[in-house]
């Protein structure tokens, strides 16, 4: 494996030229190349066990609930009524995990097009796959694009976990995806995409946000902080169909005894609020008209 050395495992990736993030490693714990993608799972000293695809961090046991918790309720929280969602990729369960603890969400479609990821995460990642247990789900393993043509006007919210736009996901970061998204929304319908860093793709993100704004008549986009992937940000792309949606505003305000029964970690109400607020150098870019 030449990503570990002297028993670090280091990443890198063109996406992220000159930096990289390392991690202290036990113990390897599953290393194959699935269908679709090198897939790794190690014990790391510090950060629980890592799951790394093609190279790049995907999750630790350490840190994975900020982007989880992020992903999934920025758009629940922003939709009066998310009764059907769909979540595209997250094969290792930890969205889904999320979404499911929602009381209004009666139903998840769990879309994934690597089955190793969902098989290598049930056996390494237990926390983050319990939500394949839950009797919301129905499990579709396949090709994202393909089953959004098969199923419009079908879900109330929609959330991309995927990789980075290199290899398999590099799709999911163009305009043909997002309009494949918007016919399998239905009316008033919420996308929330994966949305890579604001301190590495400000011009991908721009340029998402250009074709969105054709396309949505609401879209924002909001960041969280998490250590273990690039310059310890990744952000999420929002979308609506419904012109009266303030991504700003949750509709819902969750108090303290709401937030320890969902076992929140990231996610409060202020956060949802502040996620949004970019630092200068972004807002320049991204907010202003
Ligand atoms: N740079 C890595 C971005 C990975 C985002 N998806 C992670 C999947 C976690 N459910």
């Amino acid at each position: 494996m030449d990503n570990i050395t002297d028993g670090w495992f280091k990443e890198t990736c063109t996406l992220w030229p000159g930096q990289a993030t390392s991690l202290q490693v036990d113990e390897v714990l599953y290393h194959k190349k699935s269908k679709f993608q090198d897939v790794l799972v190690f014990k790391s000293k510090t950060y629980g066990n890592v799951l790394v695809l093609d190279g790049v961090i995907q999750c630790t046991e350490r840190d994975e609930f900020a982007y989880q918790e992020m992903i999934a309720n920025l758009p629940l929280y922003s939709h009066p009524c998310p009764k059907k969602v769909l979540i595209i990729g997250g094969g290792d369960g930890g969205v889904l995990r999320e979404v499911v603890k929602n009381p209004q969400v009666e139903s998840v479609v769990l879309c994934e097009i690597d089955e190793d990821v969902i098989d290598v995460s049930k056996k390494f990642l237990p926390g983050m796959a319990k939500g394949f247990f839950s009797p919301k789900l129905t499990l579709h393993v396949g090709d994202g694009f393909e089953f959004m043509k098969q199923n419009q006007n079908a879900f109330d919210v929609i959330i991309t976990d995927s990789s980075d736009p290199v290899g398999p996901a590099e799709s999911l970061f163009k305009e043909s995806y997002y309009q494949l998204m918007k016919t399998a929304l239905t009316k008033g319908g919420i996308l929330c995409s994966q949305g890579e860093c604001q301190w590495l793709h400000l011009d991908l993100i721009k340029e998402m946000q250009t074709f969105c704004k054709t396309l949505f008549p609401v879209v924002d986009y909001a960041y969280g902080t998490i250590p273990t992937y690039p310059s310890g940000q990744i952000g999420f792309m929002l979308c609506s169909k419904n012109p009266e949606t303030h991504f700003q505003k949750p509709v819902k305000e969750l108090s303290k005894g709401e937030l320890e029964s969902m076992n929140l970690k990231y996610y409060n109400t202020e956060i949802h609020k502040a996620a949004f607020v970019l630092p200068e150098f972004a807002r320049k870019v991204l907010k202003e008209a």
